[in-house]
């Protein structure tokens, strides 16, 4: 695969490129790169990390901001980025590679996420961000769709993300029935 252009030779302390490029998902080698651009994005963040542990998808997690870290954040390619005010942190990522880069925008400034989320979407033609839903639903979402991609590769991975989907299936069939006639 030769899809990572320019930062996968610059990634400097991280195995996530290198490891990206093998046919076979190795327990230790993160295939997916979380960044938050802030520690205080972390309560948010949390769900993604969580679900990537549920979902058994070795990852690995960095805090780099694009604007206070510009040219550590340069240096990192990634799935996941999740930035609050008009941060642009995917955004910035996506301009250094080719991978797919999911967008979280987290509400963490007075207009409640809606500038993240504007900052994140509207991405211009040519660089896209796929942007998930704003706040910590939207982090476990960015966490399943990584692995929805990673799937077209792994099969292992493509199982679990089935059996991820028929847990939340089952746990909402019993619920049916819950409102009291
Ligand atoms: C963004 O600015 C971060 O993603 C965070 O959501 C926001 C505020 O960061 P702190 O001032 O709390 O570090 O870069």
């Amino acid at each position: 695969m030769d899809l990572v252009f320019d930062s996968g030779s610059r990634v400097q302390g991280s195995e996530f490129i290198n490891s990206i490029r093998g046919d076979k998902m190795s327990s230790d080698k993160p295939l997916i790169g979380v960044i938050m651009g802030s520690v205080s994005d972390s309560d948010v963040m949390k769900g993604c990390m969580d679900l990537l542990k549920e979902l058994e998808l070795p990852h690995e997690v960095k805090v780099l901001s694009a604007h206070r870290t510009p040219d550590l954040t340069r240096e990192y390619a990634v799935s996941a980025a999740g930035a609050g005010w008009a941060a642009h942190l995917a955004g910035a990522i996506a301009a250094h590679t080719t991978l797919p880069v999911i967008g979280i925008p987290i509400d963490s400034s007075p207009f409640k996420g809606l500038d993240a989320l504007l900052s994140t979407v509207q991405m211009p033609s040519g660089i896209p961000v796929a942007t998930v839903a704003v706040g910590s639903g939207g982090a476990r979402n960015a966490a399943v769709f990584a692995a929805q991609i990673l799937a077209l590769k792994y099969p292992d991975v493509a199982e679990k993300v089935k059996a991820h989907r028929n847990r939340l299936t089952e746990k909402a069939s019993k619920k049916v029935d819950v409102w009291p006639s």
